[in-house]
């Protein structure tokens, strides 16, 4: 039985969720509130990166390693500002996740 206390503290809009398919990341851009946790999926039949910079220059701040088809990777932002990431793998997959304060 759900008390209302377990009601308050479950909060939906906690994380987002950003598609790996055909080789391009979806949404390319996403905005969030910082304390979000994105979660990516990767939807194709390869292995993918999601990889904090700029192809050639990886930033440091997260970087999955390779993951294949059907699985997830997530990680929490906490810090504003913004992240562009690419996959080690497929130097023309980029995308970015801008983080706002929350
Ligand atoms: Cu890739």
């Amino acid at each position: 039985m759900l008390s209302s206390a377990m009601l308050s503290s479950a909060r939906a809009d906690d994380t987002a969720e950003v598609s790996i398919k055909l080789f391009s990341f979806n949404p390319k851009v996403l905005e969030v509130p910082a304390g979000t946790t994105v979660v990516w999926t990767n939807g194709d039949a390869i292995e993918h990166s999601v990889t904090n910079g700029v192809p050639g220059k990886p930033g440091g701040v997260f970087d999955s390693g390779f993951f294949t088809e059907g699985q997830k990777w997530s990680f929490e932002f906490t810090e504003p500002g913004e992240y562009p990431y690419f996959c080690r793998r497929h130097e023309s997959m980029t995308g970015v996740v801008k983080v706002t304060a929350p």
